[in-house]
């Protein structure tokens, strides 16, 4: 059974306690719930995991390709909170593994503020989902099924 791998940046921590206009009221521990069903549904074993830090996600994407590399990985879905807007090095890390990964945004980041309009993630990825709410991870992981 291949493992679909959830990676959730920086202040992901925080969701169900501020922000619900934005976010929503559902935790990321009911996010990882969520993601847990949607793998028993397409055959997968979920892997999901937070970090408030960057060179951490980079490690989590070297270890990803890894694991790609060996079969044992369908692929991630990234949500790399406000690192998406900022980091070279996570664009760097997605190219330099080759890891099948989709990009993820709880909120529309295009209807919001013009600084979360560019994302360095982006041209790396596979596929970019945002706007669909923390029901966006399940679409997320039906997709990676579908690839
Ligand atoms: O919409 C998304 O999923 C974002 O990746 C979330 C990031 C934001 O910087 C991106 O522009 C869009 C922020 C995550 C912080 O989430 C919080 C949730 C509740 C309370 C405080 C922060």
């Amino acid at each position: 059974m291949k493992t679909a791998l959830v990676l959730n940046g920086p202040n992901l921590n925080l969701l169900g306690t501020r922000e619900p206009a934005v976010y929503g009221s559902q935790t990321l521990a009911d996010v990882e719930k969520l993601c847990e069903a949607a793998c028993a549904q397409h055959g997968f074993t979920l892997d999901f995991r937070q970090t408030n830090h960057e060179g951490q996600l980079v490690d989590w994407l070297h270890e990803a390709g890894r694991a790609q590399a060996a079969g044992t990985l369908a692929g991630v879905i990234l949500n790399a909170g406000a690192y998406t807007h900022t980091s070279v090095a996570l664009h760097d890390a997605i190219k330099g593994t080759g890891v099948t990964l989709i990009e993820l945004h709880i909120s529309n980041v295009h209807a919001r503020e013009a600084f979360r309009h560019h994302s360095y993630i982006s041209p790396a990825a596979k596929a970019v989902m945002a706007g669909f709410g923390v029901k966006g991870y399940p679409l997320a992981i039906a997709a990676l099924a579908g690839f």
